[in-house]
């Protein structure tokens, strides 16, 4: 199936290989480098209470790296990225946001839920780096494969054990969670109400690290606020 039928059938799409693994080191090492410089505009993640008991707070997620550093704003711009990117949401793209993900042994994964429970517009379109292997023990991605086409769904509390975010999609009936393992340069590409997200990494030495970059297609919808379906009117639960 052509990538294009692909994504628009199952919401999500892997292009494999799209970053040598020479690429995929100099990201990689750049971002523990500056993770070792101190905290960053918008650090999350860690639970403060539990100290070094929660990786991490040792290693929270960066978020709009670009803003502040050089090589961010460079790589978020990737034609691969961009191209491909907006070939599948069939629009010109602009950025919408970056991130990095370290996810160390032992970390928190992330509730399943739609980016478009968090960001308002549609359509949107993520770009996944993979900057290491990925599998089910250390906390591979998961996807709903047709989800992207059950519309807006509602939120509910994500478990605090599991998640380090507050919310997450309350589960449609019959929703069938696929893991995808990836090798370091893979992306995987999702859209906005396509349900994804993490468990935790299981392992006691295998980091889970990605680097992400969100775009919005030049011509967006907005999504009213609604409690129900927006991850702003969650209040998580206690850890
Ligand atoms: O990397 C993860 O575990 C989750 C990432 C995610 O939810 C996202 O990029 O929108």
């Amino acid at each position: 199936m052509e990538s294009k039928d692909f994504f628009k059938e199952n919401g999500y799409y892997i292009s494999r290989e799209l970053f040598s693994k020479d690429e995929v080191a100099e990201i990689r090492e750049h971002f523990m480098e500056m993770r070792k410089e101190g905290p960053k505009p918008g650090d999350m993640g860690g639970d403060a209470a539990k100290g070094d008991k929660d990786p991490l707070n040792l290693f929270p997620r960066f978020i709009n790296m670009h803003k502040w550093d050089k090589k961010t704003d460079r790589w978020r711009s990737d034609p691969r990225l961009t191209k491909t990117a907006a070939d599948l949401v069939s629009d010109q793209v602009k950025l919408c946001q970056t991130m990095l993900y370290f996810k160390p042994p032992g970390a928190r994964g992330q509730g399943l839920h739609q980016d478009n429970q968090y960001i308002r517009q549609f359509p949107i379109i993520a770009a996944w780096i993979a900057l290491d292997r990925c599998d089910a023990s250390n906390g591979q991605m998961v996807v709903v494969p047709g989800s992207n086409k059950l519309g807006i769904l509602q939120t509910e509390k994500a478990a605090p054990e599991r998640s380090f975010t507050g919310g997450q999609t309350k589960m449609p009936e019959g929703a069938n969670e696929v893991g995808l393992e990836m090798e370091e340069g893979d992306v995987l590409f999702f859209g906005g109400f396509t349900i994804h997200g993490s468990y935790p990494n299981e392992t006691k030495d295998r980091f889970r690290r990605a680097f992400i970059v969100h775009y919005f297609a030049e011509n967006t919808e907005t999504l009213k606020e609604d409690p129900l379906t927006s991850m702003s009117g969650v209040k998580p639960e206690k850890p």
